[in-house]
């Protein structure tokens, strides 16, 4: 209980305040500029994912092999719906089969969540639209998937859209950095989204600090909301319903468990934004937005 009450009172947070970390006095203030993060890692190869209604097209042919290490993404929507990639890894000694029972018939994920470890991916995003990801693929089997749902709150994953790739054994070599820069850091807190207050156009490093696990949809708004515009608006958007205001889902990163991380490419035009977390605990489909994991930011 009382960590709800947590999570609901951060969600009343002015901006400034939700970015301020707890341990204020261990980090510099938002006038002094944080260290410069490390490099991106050299990724260890590209794919290019096509979504579409209800399929992925990946490039190159993932039955080819997959590298383990860090992988680029280009996801493109040439679909007519919204769709997001995520990447889920197997964990090790479950029975597929088990697997598969959990995750019938369930649209929001989390009967299977326990036997998965989340590993980023990219949100979704409307039809026209392409986002970049960077996700660390380690050896085993992992399911791409999209659990956008369509009009009547079916998941698209369970219309057939998921990839199995069955990622292959380390080689020994691990990535060196890489010469492009991480221009961020974004943590999914205990707290809720810690966001920087410049969102310049680069990489970012996307880190899980909390014991749950999130994504961050980012859905960029016509005009700016206030708080209580807000919560109607994460309201709507969890129930599938179309919101007050006309919204534009941008990317983000898709759900990463606890203790993962991964990297996002943002550019984001100026304006206000609403940042939701769509997941659900194991068991329990209630996303995690309901509870208070949602923030507004402006560019
Ligand atoms: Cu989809």
């Amino acid at each position: 209980m009382l960590a709800l009450v947590l999570v609901v009172a951060a969600c009343g947070q002015s901006e400034e305040a939700a970015d301020t970390p707890r341990t204020s006095a261990a980090t510099p203030s938002a006038t002094e500029p944080e260290p410069a993060p490390a490099p991106l890692p050299t990724p260890v190869q590209e794919l290019e994912i096509n979504s579409t209604e209800y399929a992925f097209q990946i490039t190159p042919d993932p039955a080819a092999g997959v590298k383990p290490g860090w992988t680029l993404l280009k996801f493109h929507n040439i679909g007519a719906e919204p769709h997001q990639v995520m990447f889920a890894r197997i964990k090790d000694g479950v029975d597929m089969a088990e697997l598969a029972a959990a995750g019938a018939g369930d649209s929001s994920g989390a009967g299977a969540i326990e036997f998965v470890d989340m590993i980023g991916g990219v949100s979704y995003i409307g039809p026209g639209q392409d986002t970049t990801a960077l996700v660390n693929l380690t050896e085993g089997v992992v399911m791409a998937m999209c659990y956008v749902p369509d009009s009547k709150g079916v998941a698209h994953a369970l219309m057939g859209m998921t990839a199995m790739l069955t990622v292959g054994a380390p080689s020994g070599d691990t990535a060196p950095p890489g010469d492009e820069p991480v221009v961020g850091t974004i943590e999914f807190s205990e707290d809720g989204y810690r966001v920087p207050g410049d969102l310049t156009t680069g990489w970012y490093h996307v880190r899980n600090t909390d014991s749950a696990l999130h994504e961050m949809a980012l859905l960029r708004l016509d005009r700016s909301i206030d708080d209580e515009e807000a919560a109607t608006i994460v309201g709507q958007l969890a129930a599938n319903e179309v919101p007050d205001v006309e919204l534009t889902a941008v990317g983000g990163m898709g759900a990463v468990s606890s203790g993962f991380d991964g990297y996002l490419y943002l550019a984001l035009d100026e304006g206000a934004y609403l940042a939701v977390d769509f997941m659900p605990d194991p068991g329990e489909p209630r996303p995690h937005m309901l509870d208070g994991y949602y923030t507004t930011f402006s560019t």
